[in-house]
C-alpha cells in the first residue's frame, strides 16, 4: 500500500484526529510538520487552497478536511471500525461532528483555546479577554449540548467508540485545559468522558507536543 502522509502542525486537534483514527487503525503513516507561516504558500495550497490543516496524501490522492480524512480511514482499513451500524448511532455521530465543525470548533475553541493557549505559545501574545468573554456563552451553550447528547453513554454517540469521540477529544482536551473550558466541565458527563477517551492508546500516542501540552 502507498505511503500514507498527514500534513500538519502538530499540536493541531484537527490533526490530531487524523492521527488517533490511524492510530486506531494501526495503520502505519507519516507525519509532514509543517509551520503556520507556510499555510498559506503557494506549495501548500495546492494541498489544501483553503490552507488550513491537516491535509492527506495517500499516494496520489490528495484529501483535505477532517471528517473526510476520517472517513476515508475508516473504509481503508476495516478494523477496529470506527462507525456505528446502528442508524440512530449514525445519525448521532454525524449531529456531533457537525456541531463540532460548525459550533464548538468555530464560535469556541477557535476563540479560547486560540487566545489562552495558542495565541500564547506561538505568538507570545496575552489572551484577549473580551474576545473569550463574548465566547462564553457559545461555549457553555455547546458543552451543555455535549453534555446532554452524551448523557449516560460511555462514548458521545452510544456505546462505541467513534468518529465523533475521534474529532471531540481533542477539541475538548484543550478546552478543559482553559480556565474557562475547565469551569464549565467541571463535574460533568462529558469532563469524565474525556477521562475516559484519553486512557485509549490512540489518544495517548498522540498527545500534543510538550510545549503545547504545558501551555494547556
Ligand atoms: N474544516 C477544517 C478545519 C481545519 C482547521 O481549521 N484547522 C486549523 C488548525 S486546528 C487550522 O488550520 N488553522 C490554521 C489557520 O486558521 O490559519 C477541517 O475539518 O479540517
Amino acid at each position: 500500500m502507498s505511503e500514507i502522509v498527514v500534513h500538519g502542525i502538530p499540536g493541531s486537534p484537527f490533526m490530531r484526529a487524523a492521527l488517533i483514527a490511524l492510530e486506531e487503525k494501526r495503520a502505519p503513516y507519516r507525519v509532514q510538520a509543517l509551520s503556520p507561516e507556510t499555510l498559506r504558500n503557494d506549495a501548500y495550497r495546492k494541498l489544501h487552497p483553503f490552507g488550513r490543516v491537516p491535509a492527506l496524501e495517500h499516494g496520489d490522492f490528495k484529501l483535505y478536511e477532517t471528517q473526510a480524512i476520517l472517513r476515508y480511514v475508516d473504509a481503508l482499513f476495516a478494523d477496529p471500525p470506527l462507525q456505528p451500524r446502528d442508524v440512530q448511532a449514525i445519525g448521532r455521530m454525524n449531529q456531533i461532528i457537525g456541531i463540532n465543525d460548525w459550533y464548538l470548533f468555530p464560535q469556541v475553541a477557535r476563540v479560547i483555546v486560540f487566545e489562552r493557549i495558542v495565541a500564547p505559545f506561538l505568538f507570545g501574545k496575552a489572551p484577549n479577554l473580551d474576545a473569550i468573554a463574548v465566547a462564553l456563552p457559545d461555549a457553555e451553550r455547546c458543552l451543555a449540548e455535549l453534555n446532554r447528547l452524551l448523557g449516560r453513554n460511555e462514548h458521545l454517540a452510544g456505546a462505541e467508540f467513534t468518529l465523533a469521540d475521534v474529532l471531540l477529544a481533542p477539541q475538548v482536551y484543550y478546552l478543559a485545559a482553559t480556565p474557562e473550558g475547565a469551569a464549565i466541565l467541571n463535574g460533568t458527563p462529558l469532563r469524565a468522558w474525556l477521562d475516559r477517551v484519553g486512557e485509549r492508546a490512540s489518544l495517548k500516542a498522540t498527545l500534543p507536543p510538550e510545549g503545547l501540552r504545558n501551555a494547556a
